[in-house]
């Protein structure tokens, strides 16, 4: 049963550590060469499946609650697995991993759950076959369980055919074990995780405008990871301590990379009373800040375009912020929602039309007209985080208590998420 909020929510909260961060520095400090130590990683169920897969592939990793250590052993040290690796309900594991595997000279098999199982292979599959890679699976490789036998690659100057950091950093992957130089080109950027950590990691990265460019057979150093929290998990308190009346609330230590705070140029274009109080910036590593976010009237925006790609695992909290909106949002130029770990138009559309909501789906994004009562009703996360965690935030405002079907799915992103919303109600 999630509950009403009556006195407004107050307080600070620490962000747990960013997703896409925490799974790209296991991936690096298990090729790269000696220890790598991570702090404030985030032990979501996906990170620990990437955690879970590099051990079957012989790599030793110690964790104590959010401090992970990694004994890497090189680009060349990984080894044959015995067993299926199984990713879970991770798209980012997959299709990176995907790219590390490309280059061994060995068989593998990935795998995960029904979520996976729908999730489109072959945007990654085809630029790793390029390379050399002899990769099958369902449906020709392009859905799980897909097996790959990697090892002689050659570099390709690769056009990416959808905006997808997971394919750019597949690629990039599979280039640092490919014969001469391989290059990514971006229709519009998108997070750029990857490219930071092989820098940090000490290998070579040349980015110019939208072209990517690494040269293969470089060897990585272990390194000494920091992650911020996730803007992506702060988004649904964001949007909360706006929507909610007499809020204030302090998110603390939340990255503030470029590519991913989509979610404030949003915010701050609807209205929203949004601060960002500190800003430190480490020229190649991740910048960091806190943020207060009090009450707000909003208006409703447009968004589509290149702010896309900056904020699209935030477009269900938005979708909920615009139903608290005056006026009109529309947000297009998203099909990408639809291979989510739901098709996130259909589900966000389905479940706040049940809480009462003026939502319509359009074929790449939805129309939400504000401001509207919530009621409540029983609605499905569906198994997918990001719903689950956008439902429990609107069930802050609906007339009574709702009730929300799969709750346990907001543990692949955010375990602490139901302990730190009570949190604030206190
Ligand atoms: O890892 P997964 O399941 O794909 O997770 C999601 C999410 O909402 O947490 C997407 F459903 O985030 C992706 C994101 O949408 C994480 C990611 C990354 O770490 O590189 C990139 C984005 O996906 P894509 O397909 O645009 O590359």
């Amino acid at each position: 049963m999630l509950k009403k909020s009556t006195k407004g929510l107050n307080g600070v909260l620490q962000i747990p550590g960013d997703k896409s961060i925490s799974h790209r520095a296991v991936m690096f400090g298990a090729i790269a060469e000696g220890k790598t130590t991570i702090k404030n990683f985030l032990a979501g169920a996906d990170c620990l499946s990437t955690i879970s897969c590099f051990e079957r592939l012989g790599i030793q990793i110690e964790r104590n609650e959010t401090d992970v250590t990694v004994y890497g052993k090189g680009l060349y040290g990984l080894r044959e697995p015995q067993e299926l690796l199984d990713v879970g309900n991770s798209g980012t594991t997959i299709r990176l991993m995907m790219g590390i595997l490309a280059g061994q000279n060995f068989f593998s098999v990935l795998a995960g759950d029904e979520s996976i199982a729908k999730r489109p292979m072959t945007r990654v599959v085809t630029p790793l076959r390029q390379m050399g890679a002899l990769i099958d699976g369902r449906e020709n490789g392009g859905k799980t369980p897909v097996s790959v036998r990697g090892g002689n690659l050659h570099g390709i100057t690769y056009e990416l055919p959808v905006a997808s950091a997971q394919v750019k950093s597949a690629v990039l992957l599979a280039g640092l074990y490919a014969e001469g130089t391989t290059t990514v080109i971006e229709p519009v950027k998108t997070r750029d995780h990857t490219e930071r950590m092989i820098s940090t990691f000490g290998g070579n990265i040349q980015i110019k405008d939208a072209s990517i460019t690494i040269e293969g057979g470089q060897e990585l150093r272990g390194a000494d990871i920091l992650v911020p929290g996730d803007i992506s998990s702060a988004a649904f308190f964001l949007v909360a301590g706006c929507i909610v009346p007499n809020s204030e609330i302090k998110l603390e230590n939340v990255g503030l990379n470029e590519s991913r705070t989509g979610i404030i140029d949003v915010l701050r274009q609807m209205g929203a009373d949004v601060t960002i109080i500190s800003k430190q910036t480490n020229e190649k590593e991740e910048p960091v800040g806190d943020l207060i976010v009090k009450s707000s009237s909003l208006k409703g925006i447009e968004i589509g375009g290149n702010l896309i790609p900056r904020l699209i695992d935030e477009i269900p909290i938005i979708a909920l912020m615009a139903t608290q909106a005056e006026g009109t949002t529309v947000i297009k130029d998203a099909k990408e929602l639809k291979v989510k770990e739901t098709n996130r138009i259909e589900t966000v559309v389905s479940e706040l039309s049940k809480l009462g909501a003026n939502i319509v789906a359009t074929d790449d994004g939805m129309i939400i007209q504000g401001k509207t009562p919530l009621k409540s009703a029983k609605v499905n996360s569906y198994g997918d985080h990001r719903i689950g965690m956008m439902l429990s935030i609107a069930a802050l405002l609906t007339d009574g208590d709702a009730e929300l079907e799969n709750p346990e799915a907001v543990s692949v992103s955010y375990p602490e998420f139901y302990e730190h919303l009570a949190s604030l109600m206190n």
